[in-house]
Protein backbone atom coordinates (compact mmCIF):
# COMPACT_ATOMS: atom_id res chain seq x y z
CA UNK A 1 0.00 0.00 0.00
CA UNK A 2 0.86 3.60 -0.74
CA UNK A 3 3.55 2.71 -3.64
CA UNK A 4 2.48 3.69 -7.11
CA UNK A 5 2.31 0.51 -9.40
CA UNK A 6 0.64 2.07 -12.36
CA UNK A 7 3.06 1.16 -15.54
CA UNK A 8 4.21 4.78 -16.44
CA UNK A 9 2.43 4.55 -20.11
CA UNK A 10 -0.47 4.00 -18.80
CA UNK A 11 -0.54 6.54 -16.02
CA UNK A 12 -2.77 9.16 -18.26
CA UNK A 13 -5.20 6.18 -18.71
CA UNK A 14 -5.46 5.61 -15.34
CA UNK A 15 -5.90 8.89 -13.95
CA UNK A 16 -8.74 9.39 -16.40
CA UNK A 17 -10.20 5.76 -15.79
CA UNK A 18 -10.70 7.00 -12.22
CA UNK A 19 -12.05 10.09 -12.72
CA UNK A 20 -14.97 8.69 -15.06
CA UNK A 21 -15.59 6.22 -12.25
CA UNK A 22 -17.50 9.58 -10.45
CA UNK A 23 -20.07 9.64 -13.33
CA UNK A 24 -20.53 5.71 -13.53
CA UNK A 25 -24.21 4.56 -13.58
CA UNK A 26 -24.04 1.58 -11.65
CA UNK A 27 -22.69 -0.85 -14.10
CA UNK A 28 -18.65 -0.61 -14.03
CA UNK A 29 -18.36 -3.87 -16.00
CA UNK A 30 -18.92 -1.72 -19.57
CA UNK A 31 -16.46 0.87 -18.81
CA UNK A 32 -13.05 0.75 -20.51
CA UNK A 33 -9.68 0.50 -18.44
CA UNK A 34 -6.37 0.80 -19.12
CA UNK A 35 -4.41 -3.00 -19.68
CA UNK A 36 -2.57 -3.09 -16.64
CA UNK A 37 -6.16 -3.68 -15.19
CA UNK A 38 -7.49 -6.59 -17.05
CA UNK A 39 -8.05 -9.83 -15.83
CA UNK A 40 -8.13 -12.63 -18.23
CA UNK A 41 -10.70 -14.44 -16.18
CA UNK A 42 -14.72 -14.13 -16.98
CA UNK A 43 -16.76 -13.28 -14.43
CA UNK A 44 -18.94 -16.69 -15.18
CA UNK A 45 -15.82 -18.54 -13.37
CA UNK A 46 -16.56 -16.81 -10.20
CA UNK A 47 -19.12 -19.05 -8.76
CA UNK A 48 -16.74 -21.62 -8.27
CA UNK A 49 -15.02 -19.75 -5.26
CA UNK A 50 -18.24 -21.31 -3.46
CA UNK A 51 -17.20 -24.50 -3.81
CA UNK A 52 -13.43 -24.64 -2.89
CA UNK A 53 -14.02 -26.10 0.42
CA UNK A 54 -15.27 -29.29 -0.51
CA UNK A 55 -14.65 -31.19 2.42
CA UNK A 56 -16.77 -28.29 4.76
CA UNK A 57 -19.40 -27.92 2.07
CA UNK A 58 -20.01 -31.91 1.93
CA UNK A 59 -19.73 -31.58 6.42
CA UNK A 60 -22.87 -29.91 6.54
CA UNK A 61 -25.02 -32.61 6.16
CA UNK A 62 -23.17 -34.73 8.35
CA UNK A 63 -23.98 -32.47 11.62
CA UNK A 64 -25.99 -34.10 14.42
CA UNK A 65 -28.37 -31.37 15.65
CA UNK A 66 -29.76 -28.46 13.64
CA UNK A 67 -27.24 -26.17 15.64
CA UNK A 68 -24.68 -28.12 14.64
CA UNK A 69 -25.70 -28.16 11.10
CA UNK A 70 -26.20 -24.51 10.93
CA UNK A 71 -22.53 -23.71 12.39
CA UNK A 72 -21.17 -26.37 9.49
CA UNK A 73 -22.81 -24.09 6.98
CA UNK A 74 -21.57 -20.63 8.76
CA UNK A 75 -17.93 -21.96 9.13
CA UNK A 76 -18.14 -23.22 5.10
CA UNK A 77 -19.73 -19.63 4.35
CA UNK A 78 -17.08 -17.82 6.01
CA UNK A 79 -14.12 -20.31 4.66
CA UNK A 80 -14.96 -19.43 0.90
CA UNK A 81 -14.71 -15.52 1.52
CA UNK A 82 -10.65 -15.40 1.30
CA UNK A 83 -10.79 -17.33 -2.07
CA UNK A 84 -14.42 -14.91 -3.25
CA UNK A 85 -12.57 -11.70 -2.08
CA UNK A 86 -8.71 -12.30 -2.22
CA UNK A 87 -7.63 -14.64 -4.76
CA UNK A 88 -6.83 -12.16 -7.79
CA UNK A 89 -4.78 -10.17 -5.30
CA UNK A 90 -2.81 -13.33 -4.61
CA UNK A 91 -2.81 -14.68 -8.00
CA UNK A 92 -2.44 -11.27 -10.12
CA UNK A 93 -1.23 -8.33 -7.24
CA UNK A 94 -3.92 -6.89 -7.16
CA UNK A 95 -8.03 -6.87 -7.77
CA UNK A 96 -8.54 -6.59 -11.55
CA UNK A 97 -11.44 -6.44 -13.82
CA UNK A 98 -13.09 -9.19 -14.92
CA UNK A 99 -14.23 -10.11 -18.35
CA UNK A 100 -17.73 -9.44 -18.84
CA UNK A 101 -19.79 -12.17 -19.98
CA UNK A 102 -21.72 -12.67 -22.72
CA UNK A 103 -25.71 -13.64 -22.74
CA UNK A 104 -25.63 -17.56 -22.32
CA UNK A 105 -22.05 -18.20 -21.10
CA UNK A 106 -21.07 -21.15 -19.65
CA UNK A 107 -19.22 -22.61 -17.02
CA UNK A 108 -18.53 -26.08 -15.95
CA UNK A 109 -16.45 -27.85 -13.51
CA UNK A 110 -16.00 -30.85 -10.69
CA UNK A 111 -14.12 -30.90 -7.58
CA UNK A 112 -13.23 -35.05 -7.76
CA UNK A 113 -14.35 -37.34 -5.07
CA UNK A 114 -11.85 -37.85 -2.05
CA UNK A 115 -14.26 -39.80 0.19
CA UNK A 116 -16.59 -37.37 0.93
CA UNK A 117 -18.36 -37.50 -2.81
CA UNK A 118 -17.47 -35.52 -6.16
CA UNK A 119 -19.04 -31.61 -6.06
CA UNK A 120 -20.06 -30.38 -9.78
CA UNK A 121 -20.66 -27.26 -10.40
CA UNK A 122 -23.09 -25.26 -13.11
CA UNK A 123 -23.01 -21.76 -14.31
CA UNK A 124 -25.01 -19.98 -16.60
CA UNK A 125 -24.45 -16.03 -17.97
CA UNK A 126 -28.47 -15.54 -17.89
CA UNK A 127 -28.07 -11.59 -18.49
CA UNK A 128 -25.63 -9.34 -20.24
CA UNK A 129 -27.02 -6.28 -19.70
CA UNK A 130 -26.23 -5.99 -16.16
CA UNK A 131 -24.84 -8.82 -15.95
CA UNK A 132 -26.02 -11.37 -13.61
CA UNK A 133 -24.36 -15.38 -13.09
CA UNK A 134 -26.73 -18.15 -12.03
CA UNK A 135 -24.88 -20.91 -10.46
CA UNK A 136 -25.82 -24.84 -9.01
CA UNK A 137 -22.85 -26.32 -6.74
CA UNK A 138 -24.23 -30.13 -6.16
CA UNK A 139 -22.84 -32.90 -3.98
CA UNK A 140 -25.47 -35.42 -4.61
CA UNK A 141 -23.14 -38.04 -1.92
CA UNK A 142 -23.02 -35.68 0.66
CA UNK A 143 -26.91 -34.30 -0.20
CA UNK A 144 -25.23 -30.65 -0.22
CA UNK A 145 -26.67 -28.21 -3.03
CA UNK A 146 -25.67 -24.15 -3.53
CA UNK A 147 -27.96 -22.19 -6.01
CA UNK A 148 -27.82 -18.53 -6.38
CA UNK A 149 -27.34 -15.67 -8.61
CA UNK A 150 -24.69 -12.52 -8.47
CA UNK A 151 -25.27 -9.64 -9.70
CA UNK A 152 -23.62 -5.80 -8.85
CA UNK A 153 -24.60 -2.26 -8.30
CA UNK A 154 -21.62 0.05 -8.13
CA UNK A 155 -21.05 3.63 -7.13
CA UNK A 156 -17.62 5.68 -6.07
CA UNK A 157 -17.53 7.49 -3.33
CA UNK A 158 -14.44 8.73 -1.12
CA UNK A 159 -11.82 7.87 -3.39
CA UNK A 160 -12.88 3.96 -3.68
CA UNK A 161 -15.78 1.76 -5.38
CA UNK A 162 -18.71 0.65 -3.51
CA UNK A 163 -20.65 -2.66 -4.64
CA UNK A 164 -23.92 -3.62 -3.48
CA UNK A 165 -24.32 -6.98 -4.61
CA UNK A 166 -27.81 -8.20 -6.15
CA UNK A 167 -28.61 -11.47 -5.34
CA UNK A 168 -28.53 -14.55 -2.99
CA UNK A 169 -28.07 -18.06 -2.76
CA UNK A 170 -29.74 -20.73 -1.06
CA UNK A 171 -28.09 -24.13 0.44
CA UNK A 172 -29.93 -26.94 1.11
CA UNK A 173 -28.73 -30.21 2.88
CA UNK A 174 -30.56 -33.65 2.53
CA UNK A 175 -30.83 -35.48 6.27
CA UNK A 176 -31.45 -39.69 6.60
CA UNK A 177 -34.42 -40.15 6.87
CA UNK A 178 -35.63 -37.76 3.50
CA UNK A 179 -35.62 -34.34 6.10
CA UNK A 180 -34.45 -31.56 3.74
CA UNK A 181 -33.09 -27.99 5.36
CA UNK A 182 -32.85 -24.80 3.69
CA UNK A 183 -30.84 -21.74 4.00
CA UNK A 184 -30.56 -18.35 2.91
CA UNK A 185 -27.69 -17.01 2.50
CA UNK A 186 -27.54 -12.64 2.14
CA UNK A 187 -24.21 -11.30 0.36
CA UNK A 188 -21.97 -8.73 1.46
CA UNK A 189 -21.08 -5.19 0.62
CA UNK A 190 -17.60 -4.35 -0.83
CA UNK A 191 -15.74 -1.52 -1.34
CA UNK A 192 -12.67 -1.51 -3.53
CA UNK A 193 -9.82 0.23 -2.29
CA UNK A 194 -6.30 0.90 -3.06
CA UNK A 195 -7.19 2.57 -6.54
CA UNK A 196 -5.44 5.59 -6.66
CA UNK A 197 -1.94 3.62 -6.14
CA UNK A 198 -3.57 1.17 -8.79
CA UNK A 199 -3.51 -1.87 -6.51
CA UNK A 200 -7.24 -2.19 -5.66
CA UNK A 201 -8.43 -4.44 -3.13
CA UNK A 202 -11.06 -5.57 -1.44
CA UNK A 203 -12.80 -5.01 2.24
CA UNK A 204 -16.09 -6.38 3.05
CA UNK A 205 -18.28 -3.94 4.73
CA UNK A 206 -22.31 -4.08 6.87
CA UNK A 207 -23.55 -7.55 7.55
CA UNK A 208 -24.94 -10.39 5.83
CA UNK A 209 -27.04 -13.27 7.14
CA UNK A 210 -27.69 -16.95 7.06
CA UNK A 211 -31.17 -18.06 7.79
CA UNK A 212 -32.75 -21.66 8.28
CA UNK A 213 -36.10 -23.14 8.09
CA UNK A 214 -34.79 -24.61 11.40
CA UNK A 215 -34.93 -21.38 13.36
CA UNK A 216 -31.36 -20.91 13.73
CA UNK A 217 -30.18 -17.40 12.31
CA UNK A 218 -26.32 -16.36 12.16
CA UNK A 219 -25.56 -12.94 11.47
CA UNK A 220 -22.02 -11.55 10.34
CA UNK A 221 -20.86 -8.27 10.77
CA UNK A 222 -17.69 -7.33 8.86
CA UNK A 223 -14.88 -4.38 9.39
CA UNK A 224 -11.99 -2.93 7.63
CA UNK A 225 -9.93 -2.15 10.71
CA UNK A 226 -11.46 -4.30 13.11
CA UNK A 227 -12.88 -4.12 16.81
CA UNK A 228 -11.02 -5.03 19.36
CA UNK A 229 -7.94 -6.15 17.19
CA UNK A 230 -7.36 -3.51 14.27
CA UNK A 231 -7.09 -6.01 11.81
CA UNK A 232 -8.40 -6.14 8.26
CA UNK A 233 -10.59 -8.56 7.14
CA UNK A 234 -12.61 -9.03 10.63
CA UNK A 235 -15.79 -10.86 11.15
CA UNK A 236 -17.99 -11.21 14.29
CA UNK A 237 -20.61 -13.66 13.89
CA UNK A 238 -23.92 -14.58 15.79
CA UNK A 239 -25.64 -17.13 16.13
CA UNK A 240 -29.39 -17.45 17.66
CA UNK A 241 -32.38 -19.10 17.86
CA UNK A 242 -35.94 -16.96 18.10
CA UNK A 243 -34.77 -14.08 20.80
CA UNK A 244 -31.87 -16.40 22.29
CA UNK A 245 -28.27 -15.62 21.22
CA UNK A 246 -26.27 -18.80 21.39
CA UNK A 247 -22.85 -18.15 20.62
CA UNK A 248 -21.03 -15.82 18.93
CA UNK A 249 -17.43 -15.91 17.07
CA UNK A 250 -14.58 -13.98 15.96
CA UNK A 251 -11.46 -12.97 13.83
CA UNK A 252 -10.27 -13.02 10.23
CA UNK A 253 -11.97 -13.83 7.41
CA UNK A 254 -8.42 -14.19 5.64
CA UNK A 255 -6.92 -16.30 8.65
CA UNK A 256 -8.23 -17.70 11.61
CA UNK A 257 -11.69 -16.85 14.03
CA UNK A 258 -12.59 -18.28 17.11
CA UNK A 259 -15.60 -19.22 19.25
CA UNK A 260 -15.58 -15.16 21.30
CA UNK A 261 -13.41 -14.94 23.87
CA UNK A 262 -12.04 -18.28 23.72
CA UNK A 263 -9.33 -19.77 22.06
CA UNK A 264 -11.11 -22.07 20.29
CA UNK A 265 -11.04 -22.34 16.91
CA UNK A 266 -14.15 -21.90 14.37
CA UNK A 267 -12.86 -21.16 11.23
CA UNK A 268 -9.51 -21.94 9.65
CA UNK A 269 -9.67 -20.15 5.85
CA UNK A 270 -5.79 -20.98 6.04
CA UNK A 271 -6.07 -24.41 4.65
CA UNK A 272 -5.12 -24.54 1.03
CA UNK A 273 -8.25 -24.02 -0.99
CA UNK A 274 -8.86 -26.72 -3.80
CA UNK A 275 -9.36 -25.14 -7.48
CA UNK A 276 -12.32 -26.68 -9.53
CA UNK A 277 -11.28 -28.67 -12.41
CA UNK A 278 -12.23 -27.78 -16.11
CA UNK A 279 -12.05 -29.48 -18.99
CA UNK A 280 -9.27 -29.06 -21.49
CA UNK A 281 -10.27 -25.92 -23.90
CA UNK A 282 -9.99 -28.42 -26.92
CA UNK A 283 -12.71 -30.44 -25.60
CA UNK A 284 -15.14 -27.46 -24.27
CA UNK A 285 -18.56 -26.04 -26.11
CA UNK A 286 -18.47 -22.73 -28.03
CA UNK A 287 -20.48 -21.10 -25.23
CA UNK A 288 -17.90 -22.28 -22.18
CA UNK A 289 -15.95 -19.41 -20.59
CA UNK A 290 -11.84 -20.72 -21.53
CA UNK A 291 -13.05 -21.51 -25.15
CA UNK A 292 -14.88 -18.51 -25.43
CA UNK A 293 -12.28 -16.15 -24.40
CA UNK A 294 -9.43 -17.97 -25.02
CA UNK A 295 -7.91 -15.36 -27.52
CA UNK A 296 -8.96 -12.19 -25.72
CA UNK A 297 -7.33 -14.09 -21.95
CA UNK A 298 -4.55 -14.95 -24.39
CA UNK A 299 -3.80 -11.20 -25.32
CA UNK A 300 -4.26 -10.00 -21.72
CA UNK A 301 -1.62 -13.15 -20.48
CA UNK A 302 0.69 -12.04 -23.01
CA UNK A 303 0.73 -8.61 -23.11
CA UNK A 304 -0.60 -8.00 -26.45
CA UNK A 305 -3.15 -5.76 -25.68
CA UNK A 306 -3.98 -4.64 -29.13
CA UNK A 307 -4.79 -8.75 -29.92
CA UNK A 308 -6.79 -8.78 -26.94
CA UNK A 309 -9.17 -5.72 -27.20
CA UNK A 310 -9.93 -7.08 -31.24
CA UNK A 311 -10.81 -10.33 -30.12
CA UNK A 312 -13.06 -8.69 -27.45
CA UNK A 313 -14.76 -6.39 -29.99
CA UNK A 314 -15.24 -9.60 -32.56
CA UNK A 315 -17.36 -11.13 -29.25
CA UNK A 316 -19.04 -7.95 -28.45
CA UNK A 317 -20.25 -7.50 -32.28
CA UNK A 318 -21.23 -10.90 -32.75
CA UNK A 319 -23.73 -10.81 -29.48
CA UNK A 320 -25.00 -7.62 -30.81
CA UNK A 321 -25.97 -9.30 -34.40
CA UNK A 322 -26.95 -12.15 -32.31
CA UNK A 323 -29.30 -9.54 -30.49
CA UNK A 324 -30.69 -8.05 -33.64
CA UNK A 325 -31.19 -11.49 -35.24
CA UNK A 326 -33.38 -12.90 -32.17
CA UNK A 327 -35.45 -9.19 -32.05
CA UNK A 328 -36.02 -9.66 -36.01
CA UNK A 329 -37.54 -13.12 -35.80
CA UNK A 330 -39.28 -12.58 -32.63
CA UNK A 331 -37.27 -15.15 -30.72
CA UNK A 332 -35.64 -13.85 -27.65
CA UNK A 333 -32.58 -15.93 -26.07
CA UNK A 334 -33.43 -18.87 -24.21
CA UNK A 335 -31.80 -19.83 -20.97
CA UNK A 336 -30.63 -23.42 -20.83
CA UNK A 337 -30.14 -24.58 -17.32
CA UNK A 338 -31.53 -21.96 -15.01
CA UNK A 339 -36.02 -20.87 -14.69
CA UNK A 340 -36.11 -17.15 -14.01
CA UNK A 341 -38.79 -16.90 -11.11
CA UNK A 342 -40.03 -13.10 -10.34
CA UNK A 343 -40.41 -13.78 -6.56
CA UNK A 344 -38.01 -16.70 -4.85
CA UNK A 345 -41.25 -18.61 -2.94
CA UNK A 346 -37.92 -19.73 -0.71
CA UNK A 347 -36.49 -16.31 -0.41
CA UNK A 348 -39.60 -14.88 1.01
CA UNK A 349 -40.28 -17.53 3.38
CA UNK A 350 -37.19 -17.26 5.14
CA UNK A 351 -35.83 -13.04 4.40
CA UNK A 352 -39.17 -12.40 6.28
CA UNK A 353 -37.16 -13.83 9.63
CA UNK A 354 -34.65 -11.18 9.56
CA UNK A 355 -34.84 -7.67 9.76
CA UNK A 356 -33.20 -4.82 6.97
CA UNK A 357 -33.15 -7.32 4.03
CA UNK A 358 -36.53 -7.02 1.06
CA UNK A 359 -39.08 -8.97 1.86
CA UNK A 360 -38.61 -10.21 -1.86
CA UNK A 361 -36.23 -11.60 -4.30
CA UNK A 362 -36.36 -12.52 -7.91
CA UNK A 363 -34.27 -15.32 -8.54
CA UNK A 364 -32.44 -18.37 -11.05
CA UNK A 365 -34.02 -21.80 -10.45
CA UNK A 366 -31.44 -24.42 -11.47
CA UNK A 367 -33.59 -26.91 -13.73
CA UNK A 368 -31.16 -29.62 -14.23
CA UNK A 369 -28.38 -30.44 -16.84
CA UNK A 370 -28.81 -33.35 -19.63
C1 LIG B 1 -18.72 -11.55 -8.04
C2 LIG B 1 -19.36 -12.66 -7.22
C3 LIG B 1 -18.32 -13.39 -6.39
C4 LIG B 1 -17.58 -12.43 -5.49
C5 LIG B 1 -17.02 -11.27 -6.27
C6 LIG B 1 -15.73 -10.91 -6.06
C7 LIG B 1 -15.06 -9.77 -6.71
C8 LIG B 1 -16.02 -8.80 -7.41
C9 LIG B 1 -17.08 -9.62 -8.17
C10 LIG B 1 -17.91 -10.52 -7.21
C11 LIG B 1 -17.95 -8.71 -9.06
C12 LIG B 1 -17.15 -7.78 -9.97
C13 LIG B 1 -16.13 -6.93 -9.18
C14 LIG B 1 -15.25 -7.93 -8.41
C15 LIG B 1 -14.12 -7.07 -7.89
C16 LIG B 1 -13.88 -6.05 -9.00
C17 LIG B 1 -15.05 -6.21 -10.01
C18 LIG B 1 -16.88 -5.98 -8.28
C19 LIG B 1 -18.89 -9.68 -6.39
C20 LIG B 1 -15.43 -4.87 -10.72
C21 LIG B 1 -16.52 -5.03 -11.77
C22 LIG B 1 -14.23 -4.29 -11.46
C23 LIG B 1 -13.59 -3.14 -10.74
C24 LIG B 1 -12.51 -2.52 -11.59
C25 LIG B 1 -11.36 -2.05 -10.75
C26 LIG B 1 -10.58 -3.19 -10.15
C27 LIG B 1 -10.49 -1.17 -11.55
O1 LIG B 1 -18.95 -14.39 -5.63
Amino acid sequence: EGTDVVPTEQKAGWSSFIKSLASMTGDLSSMTAPPFILSPTSLTEFPAYWGERPELFADIATGKTEQDRMEKVLRWFICTLKGQYTTRNEKMGSEKKPLNPVLGEEFFGVWPDVGYGETTLTVEQVSHHPPITAYFIQNQKAGVTLQGHSGQKTSFSGGSINVKQNGHATLTASLPGGKRETYLITLPRLQIQGLVWGSPYIELADSTAIVGDTGYIATIDYKGKGWVSGKAHSYKAVLSHGSKSIRSYEGQWTSIGTVAKSNEVFTDATVPKQEVQVKPIEQQGEWESRRLWAATAQGIRSGDYESASRDKSRIENEQRQRRKDEAAAGQPWQLKYFEHVDSDPVYKQLAAQVKGIPSEEDAYIFRGRA
